[in-house]
């Protein structure tokens, strides 16, 4: 059954700057995680776990890639009234502009969303990686008489100036809000979290950005042209005048939207339980692509997540993961490196004939440490990419350095005997 009472509105990503350059040509929804799923397939994954089928993902600009994949992936009997739609900053006769912030995202797609049946809106992060049932936070919800629910997560103040802090009151309703405060404000934001919790030193209770409005309650706010942001306007305004209930959550979650947390997300994969479990009865979805096997010689693998399709001659891969498609030369070593892969093999015959010299994938005798690599780069023979803190942030044409990790942009090419 569908569950008719709850649409769910994916907030899909503003300009995706911190992310860049994986968001360069692409929208943030779109960028390539886990070896073979997109960031996307994260919440919609959940929202169809947890049986809410009729889902939006709106995004700051029209991938390609991104309509293709929901197209390609979210396939819903002809007779049910499940959806997967992407909406894109669209002009109207009404608007011009992109989306200014998160509530204006959503303001300027009511008209997409009224015309579905619903009770409840169901308002997520695009780029979160966690596993949650919302209907249990819908059922929280409903019981509390809310009018609006924040999903919240106890964090430490070192996270804590990053987030939406809150406070509540013996009935989990919120009584106070402040967005992303500076550090030396936290002294008044401390929660009476639970023991285990504090012994962690996660003493203050962040919003997760992930919430549920009553449909006439979103109407009604949606009618201030003035709001842009939830965090920074509609939540501060509205917790005094509707109700506001918490729904704690003590499950694994994790922001994804910068290049540190995305690499450590995608590398945290590797670890012996990972904090992010895909080997579970609640699937992630993504496209299905019918891939061959992966053919691997000659190497010691440890900890390594090696996706479909991949033709691997490395002399060692550890803690890495291997994205789809992944050419990997003999006697390289890729420690510590998420590779995307690729959209496609080069054959045989293309490469002897258009005398291909960096083949797609990584070439032989490389060393690769701390590195994300995009989809479609061609790493040629002998190259050494070391990251490390050692290294100062910069840009090329062919890769980024942030934070010690190198990012190699898609379809770069790095040339034989390079030294990053
Ligand atoms: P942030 O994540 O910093 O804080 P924001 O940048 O507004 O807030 O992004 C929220 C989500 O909306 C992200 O998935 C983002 O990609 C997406 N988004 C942003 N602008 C958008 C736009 N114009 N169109 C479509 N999507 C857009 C928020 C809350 C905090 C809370 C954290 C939890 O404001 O209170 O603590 O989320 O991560
Ligand atoms: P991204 O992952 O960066 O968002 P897209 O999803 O837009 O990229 O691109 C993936 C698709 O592009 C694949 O389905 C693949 O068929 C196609 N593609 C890209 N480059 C090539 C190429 N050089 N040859 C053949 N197909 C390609």
């Amino acid at each position: 059954m569908n569950n008719k009472n709850v649409l769910s509105i994916i907030l899909g990503g503003g300009q995706g700057s911190r992310l860049y350059p994986l968001t360069a040509n692409r929208s943030k929804p779109a960028v390539p995680i886990a070896g073979k799923y997109r960031l996307v397939d994260i919440p919609i994954s959940n929202c169809i776990n947890s049986n809410i089928k009729r889902i939006y993902v709106l995004t700051q600009f029209n991938s390609a890639s991104l309509n293709k994949h929901i197209k390609n992936t979210y396939h819903f009997s002809f007779f049910s009234q499940a959806f997967v739609d992407v909406l894109a900053a669209e002009q109207t006769m009404k608007s011009d502009k992109w989306f200014q912030g998160t509530a204006d995202a959503v303001r300027q797609s009511m008209h997409h969303f009224l015309s579905n049946e619903f009770e409840y809106a169901l308002i997520l992060s695009g780029d979160q990686l966690y596993n949650m049932d919302f209907q249990d936070m819908i059922k929280k919800h409903k019981e509390s008489n809310a009018e609006i629910s924040i999903a919240t997560y106890p964090v430490n103040a070192k996270d804590a100036t990053g987030f939406g802090l809150l406070k509540t009151d013996d009935e989990n309703k919120i009584t106070s809000f402040i967005e992303k405060p500076a550090a030396e404000l936290l002294p008044d934001w401390t929660s009476d979290v639970s023991n285990e919790m504090k012994k962690e030193g996660r003493n203050y209770l962040a919003s997760m950005g992930i919430y549920i409005f009553n449909r006439d309650l979103l109407i009604k706010l949606m009618e201030n042209p003035d709001t842009i942001d939830f965090g920074k306007e509609i939540i501060p305004q509205s917790i005094h005048n509707h109700k506001t209930v918490s729904y704690q959550y003590e499950g694994y979650w994790t922001d994804i939207g910068t290049i540190e947390s995305f690499f450590e997300a995608n590398l945290g994969l590797t670890d012996e339980i990972p904090k992010f479990n895909l080997y579970d009865k609640n699937r992630v979805y993504t496209r299905a692509r019918i891939l061959p096997t992966s053919k691997i010689s000659g190497s010691m693998l440890n900890k390594a997540v090696i996706a479909d399709g991949c033709l691997i001659h490395a002399d060692k891969i550890e803690k890495s993961v291997i994205g789809i498609r992944s050419r990997i030369g003999k006697g390289s070593v890729i420690t510590n490196t998420y590779m995307m892969g690729s959209d496609y093999y080069e054959s045989l015959e293309d490469i002897e004939k258009y005398k291909i010299d960096n083949l797609l994938g990584i070439g032989d005798h490389c060393k690769i440490n701390n590195c994300i690599i995009d989809k479609n780069c061609r790493i040629g023979d002998d190259v050494i990419i070391n990251g490390g803190a050692h290294l100062e942030d910069k840009e090329t044409e062919n890769y980024l350095i942030k934070d010690g990790i190198v990012v190699i942009k898609k379809g770069a090419t790095i040339t034989k005997g390079t030294k990053i």
